[in-house]
């Protein structure tokens, strides 16, 4: 409570011009944070700028548009590293987690051997499943899953069991998209490399969330989205630690990412630039920046607290209601609830909400192995922002009643 004041949500909400708006005439209560965050005026205006005023390549020109943007361009890689703790070598920008995981799996995939295992939980987002499946595939590997508690925790005794010196690689995400768990990473880092192994966090979950320190973490490698963090779409991060990075093939190839081109062999570009071939996404990194210096402004530590007080009364009002089962942890967790509705199919659930201005996702979440896990198709899910209030956790409820109403449930 103390945080919603020195928050000033308000406040905040006014920074995001979308927020203002009516849907279906009602005012939107926006609650697919987890899907995708909405983008401060100051995100907005900063990409703007760059278009109006110093759009150039980077790394190209020795003119004065072209150095602006290159400026721009770095500056947004040094504030992602002292963001997450990293240097600014360590700092490589992709489309986002997704192809954060998929360079992983291409470029660590290569020191693989048939019979080398990886390691996974039964929470995994599609992205930290699919490019690991396929990694397998070809190169005869063998997948493992750690499981969760009955109280949707990661199970540390199983993953202590599974996790051995066969174990090349382990690869978790840090807050689950669907359960809201927070996977114990400290311990799990310590487990993979007690045995030799590799540890990845896909943080795309955490990072918009609480304040994240890689080396504190002590993981190997790091994957998050901007665009979950109040940035553009289009940009996302693989931080990786220096000595990994610098052993690690190339994931693309072309431009920008070489230092020396002959018709019969090539050379890489120093760190970061070895992994980023092509003309990037600039006028994303740049608002990337933005983003983070606006989360900044607010305080990742300010956030957390704000938001582990509006997950629990969230929790605490859904699970008052008749016919509603929340998922996932009691106590601590991340800010996404998801929950189903006795009678009614996610997908009814959030057409209803919709017609009361209330935006949540309804489906599997990308998390299908975990949806059988449960013995589900699907749930509906809301997942919290600072710019959210007990005010919209309680029209959520209202709108759910209203649904039950006209389902007759
Ligand atoms: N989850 C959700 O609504 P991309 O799409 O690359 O930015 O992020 C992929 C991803 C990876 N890991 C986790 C834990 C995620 O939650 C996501 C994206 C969104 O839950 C879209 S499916």
């Amino acid at each position: 409570m103390i945080f919603q004041q020195t928050l000033h949500v308000e406040q905040l909400k006014s920074d995001f011009p979308i927020l203002a708006q009516q849907v279906h005439g009602k005012p939107l209560v926006y609650l697919d944070n987890g899907a995708t965050t909405q983008k401060p005026r100051r995100v907005i205006e900063a990409m703007n700028t760059y278009y109006h005023e110093y759009n150039a390549n980077v790394h190209r020109g020795l003119y004065n548009l072209s150095a602006q943007a290159t400026h721009a361009y770095e500056e947004s890689h040094r504030k992602v590293a002292e963001f997450i703790g990293a240097s600014f070598e360590e700092v490589i920008f992709t489309k986002g987690t997704t192809e954060s995981l998929n360079l992983l799996a291409y470029s660590l995939g290569n020191t693989l051997q048939p019979g080398d295992e990886i390691v996974l939980t039964q929470l995994e987002h599609h992205s930290n499943i699919v490019p690991w499946q396929q990694l397998a595939k070809r190169k005869g590997l063998v997948l493992k899953y750690i499981k969760l508690t009955p109280d949707f925790h990661i199970d540390l005794a199983h993953a202590r069991e599974i996790v051995t010196p066969r174990t090349k690689i382990v690869s978790v995400a840090h807050a689950s998209n669907v359960l809201g768990t927070i996977a114990p990473v400290k311990e799990l880092a310590r487990i993979a490399h007690d045995n030799g192994a590799l540890f990845i966090v896909d943080g795309a979950q955490s990072v918009p969330h609480m304040p994240i320190n890689v080396r504190e973490i002590d993981c190997d490698f790091f994957a998050f989205s901007g665009h979950k963090m109040y940035g553009p779409t289009g940009i996302g991060v693989l931080y990786g630690k220096r000595h990994l990075l610098e052993r690690m093939d190339p994931f693309l190839f072309g431009g920008d990412m070489i230092r020396e081109v002959h018709f019969t062999h090539s050379t890489w570009n120093d760190l970061p630039w070895k992994f980023e071939a092509g003309t990037p996404n600039i006028a994303e990194a740049v608002g990337l920046a933005a983003a983070i210096d606006y989360l900044t402004g607010v305080g990742m530590r300010h956030v957390q607290e704000y938001e582990a007080d509006l997950t629990a009364y969230a929790h605490q009002k859904l699970s008052s209601l008749k016919g509603i089962t929340v998922l996932g942890p009691k106590g601590a967790r991340g800010s996404v609830l998801s929950f189903t509705i006795d009678g009614i199919h996610p997908h009814d659930a959030s057409t209803l909400l919709d017609r009361e201005g209330i935006a949540v996702r309804g489906g599997h979440h990308c998390a299908m192995p975990l949806m059988g896990l449960l013995g589900i198709t699907g749930t509906v899910r809301a997942s919290l922002s600072f710019y959210n209030t007990h005010e919209d956790i309680d029209k959520l409820a209202a709108a759910i009643i209203k649904a039950q109403e006209v389902f007759g449930v």
